[in-house]
């Protein structure tokens, strides 16, 4: 569940901090991460803030993780030739800083000693 607090990309979604959006409907956004680690480094984010993580949104909307793995995969299609890693960092242990659902799409060669 959300904490209540907007999310940094819930700040992006609504336009209230810039980003580079290369996708956007009525469900997800995808934006440039501002942190590359790959020469592909794309976020797709679904713009409800309701899910913390991939676990909490296949349980809860498995139709809109499907819906992001499919924009992840036209993103990947569109600029690498459609090879590409699909990461969801779940908990803080593992990486995640931002605890609103998101998938990192990174293809090219990632940064010596990141995964993403
Ligand atoms: P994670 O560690 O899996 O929670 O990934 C969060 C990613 O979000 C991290 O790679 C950096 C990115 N990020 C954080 N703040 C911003 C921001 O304000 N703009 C953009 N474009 N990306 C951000």
């Amino acid at each position: 569940m959300s904490t209540g607090t907007p999310s940094v990309f819930s700040k992006i979604i609504a336009r209230e901090i810039p980003a580079t959006v290369v996708a956007e409907d009525d469900r997800v956004i995808a934006f440039e991460d501002i942190a590359p680690k790959a020469p592909v480094h794309v976020l797709v984010v679904p713009k409800t803030e309701q899910y913390r993580n991939v676990t909490e949104l296949a349980a809860g909307d498995p139709d809109l993780l499907s819906h992001v793995v499919a924009t992840a995969q036209r993103i990947a299609d569109e600029r690498a030739g459609g090879q590409y890693r699909l990461v969801f960092n779940t908990g803080e242990a593992a990486g995640q800083t931002v605890f609103h659902v998101h998938a990192h799409v990174l293809a090219g060669e990632l940064q010596e000693g990141t995964l993403a």
